[in-house]
Parts: C-alpha cells; sequence; structure tokens
C-alpha cells in the first residue's frame, strides 16, 4: 500500500474516534461547545495522534483499550494550543487551516476559553485511560499520561510558546531558537511518541532513544514549517531558524536531524517501517 493511502487511512479512523468523542461531548454550555468543536473538526493532519498510534504499534501493540484516549487526549492538547496561539495577544491570526480562527468566529473570550477546556478535557482522558484500563496496564497509562503532562507544561510546550512570544533575547540568538524549537514543538511530537512506546511496553532505554527521534523529527518539523513560510511572508522580521541561518542551512538542518531520526530507530528492535515511511515525508511535506 502507498505512503498516502495509509496515511489516508489511519486518520478516517482517527476522525472517526474522533467524531464519536465530539458527538459524546455532554452539558457543555453554548458558545462554548460549539467553539471547541470548530477547533476540533475544522480539518489538520492529525500528526500527534497517528505518531502515538503508529509508535504503540511498532512495539507491539494494536488495541491497547485506551490508546484512543491518549490519541484524544493530545489532539485536544494540541488543538488548545493553535486557538491560544492565534489570539490577537499571541500570534494574532485571522485563518487558520484556509478558515476564519477561533476568535474570529466566537470572540476572544469563548476561544480563551474553549482553549482551557480543551486543555482541561486531554487531562480527563488520561484519567479515564487510566481508570478504564486492566489493572496490568495501569502503571504504564499513569507514566504515560505524566509524561505528556510534562512534555506540555511550563517547561515544556507552554515554556517554548512563552520564549517564543515574551522573552526578547537578541543576544543569544542560537540558545533561544533551539529553546523554541525543542519546546513550542518538537515536546509534543517526543511525547506522543514515547507515550505510544509507553502503553507498548518498551524499555526506558528504548523510551528515550524514541524521544530523541521525536526531538529530531519535531525541530525538522518546525524548520519545514519555516521554509513554508517563506512563500507567504508571514515569518518577515521573525527570528526564525531559515531567517536567521538562511535557506540553504534550514534544509541541510532537516536532512541532518531526518537522517539522525532515521538512523537512531534502527538501532531499536520494532516494526518501524510506516514510521520510517512518516519521518521521510514530514521532511518532504508541502503543508
Ligand atoms: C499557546 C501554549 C501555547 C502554545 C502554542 C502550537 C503553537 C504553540 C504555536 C502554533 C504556531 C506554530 C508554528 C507551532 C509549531 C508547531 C506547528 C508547526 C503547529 C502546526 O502543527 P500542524 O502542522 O497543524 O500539525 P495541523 O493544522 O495539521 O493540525
Amino acid at each position: 500500500m502507498s505512503f498516502e493511502r495509509e496515511y489516508a487511512q489511519r486518520k478516517a479512523r482517527f476522525e472517526e474516534t474522533l467524531s464519536e468523542f465530539v458527538a459524546n461531548l455532554k452539558n457543555i454550555p453554548q458558545p462554548l461547545s460549539a467553539s471547541i468543536i470548530y477547533s476540533l473538526q475544522s480539518g489538520g493532519k492529525r500528526l500527534r495522534p497517528i505518531l502515538l498510534y503508529t509508535c504503540a504499534e511498532a512495539f507491539g501493540v494494536k488495541n491497547s483499550c485506551g490508546l484512543d484516549k491518549l490519541a484524544l487526549s493530545v489532539e485536544c492538547i494540541h488543538t488548545y494550543s493553535l486557538i491560544h496561539d492565534d489570539l490577537p495577544c499571541m500570534d494574532n491570526s485571522d485563518n487558520r487551516r484556509g478558515k476564519p480562527t477561533n476568535h474570529k468566529i466566537y470572540g476572544e473570550c469563548t476561544a480563551v476559553l474553549a482553549g482551557d477546556a480543551l486543555l482541561n478535557l486531554a487531562y480527563e482522558l488520561l484519567f479515564d485511560a487510566a481508570i478504564d484500563c486492566p489493572l496490568d496496564e495501569r502503571d504504564r497509562y499513569l507514566r504515560a499520561g505524566k509524561l505528556i503532562a510534562d512534555y506540555c507544561g511550563a517547561t515544556g510546550l507552554i515554556g517554548g510558546q512563552t520564549v517564543d512570544t515574551v522573552v526578547d533575547d537578541t543576544k543569544h540568538i542560537s540558545t533561544r531558537l533551539n529553546y523554541i524549537y525543542q519546546h513550542k514543538t518538537a515536546d509534543l511530537i517526543s511525547a506522543c511518541m514515547a507515550a505510544g512506546a509507553i502503553i507498548a511496553g518498551a524499555s526506558e532505554h528504548d523510551v528515550a532513544l524514541i524521544k530523541s527521534v521525536g526531538d529530531n523529527i519535531g525541530y525538522a518539523f518546525q524548520i519545514v514549517d519555516d521554509l513554508l513560510d517563506l512563500d507567504s511572508g508571514e515569518d518577515e522580521g521573525k527570528h526564525t531558524f531559515v531567517n536567521v541561518y538562511g535557506e540553504k542551512e534550514g534544509r541541510k538542518a532537516v536532512a541532518d536531524k531526518t537522517t539522525f531520526a532515521l538512523d537512531t530507530l534502527a538501532t531499536i528492535n520494532g516494526d518501524f517501517a510506516f514510521l520510517r515511511s512518516m519521518i521521510k515525508n514530514l521532511s518532504l511535506r508541502k503543508e
């Protein structure tokens, strides 16, 4: 099966899980409910849940009962981060995924609350996954949940966003860039991959290797984002990797980090065929 077809199938499977989740969201007052559902279902590549399922499978798990909840949880976190990032106090964006941003439709106050609610929903899902699974799997769900929480907190995703939006340090550009790319972008990607591996019972050593694969593809993913934004002029004047080091260095860093990720993966036991295709594809992506 072609990579595109397999990705589309995996994505369609997650869309079904997400639709079921959305249909079961109850008792949320309007317009909060509409605002949450608008952003959860406004498209997107669903990269993070697919990475989570793919890593769990690579280490031998096909159907652990709470895996869907973990996948929904990371998509809720991703969605909240996008809603908040688009707000006037952050990136002030009017459009995302070709549609008006959440606050453009529902207003700033509801958009902030929709982001808050999605972050809370993410933790409800993580707790549910640990509560609902068989006792012998509980420890894995707790460890995966804790790892996701750590990577998305003040020393992870939120820390990265803080340095990107609030800290203006032009003297230490390379340290600042590394911090932002690692935490704002790579941490959630790494967390999804490591969580999948933990649920499958991978050893600590292998989980650490998977994190390093995630860090490298996450960093490369952000540089590809910069490269894609070059044409739109969106990043003009911003200290992105590509604006600071140039397009050629950007492309080289993507190639080097992709090679490092693939080489690291080659040292781990598991069935990584689809993950390898995903990694190669991410470096070539056009959206
Ligand atoms: C508000 C705490 C907080 C964090 C915001 C997500 C984010 C951090 C900022 C958005 C801007 C940005 C360039 C983030 C880097 C990660 C990234 C490229 C996000 C977009 O991810 P995709 O391409 O999005 O997977 P889709 O639309 O496919 O879901």
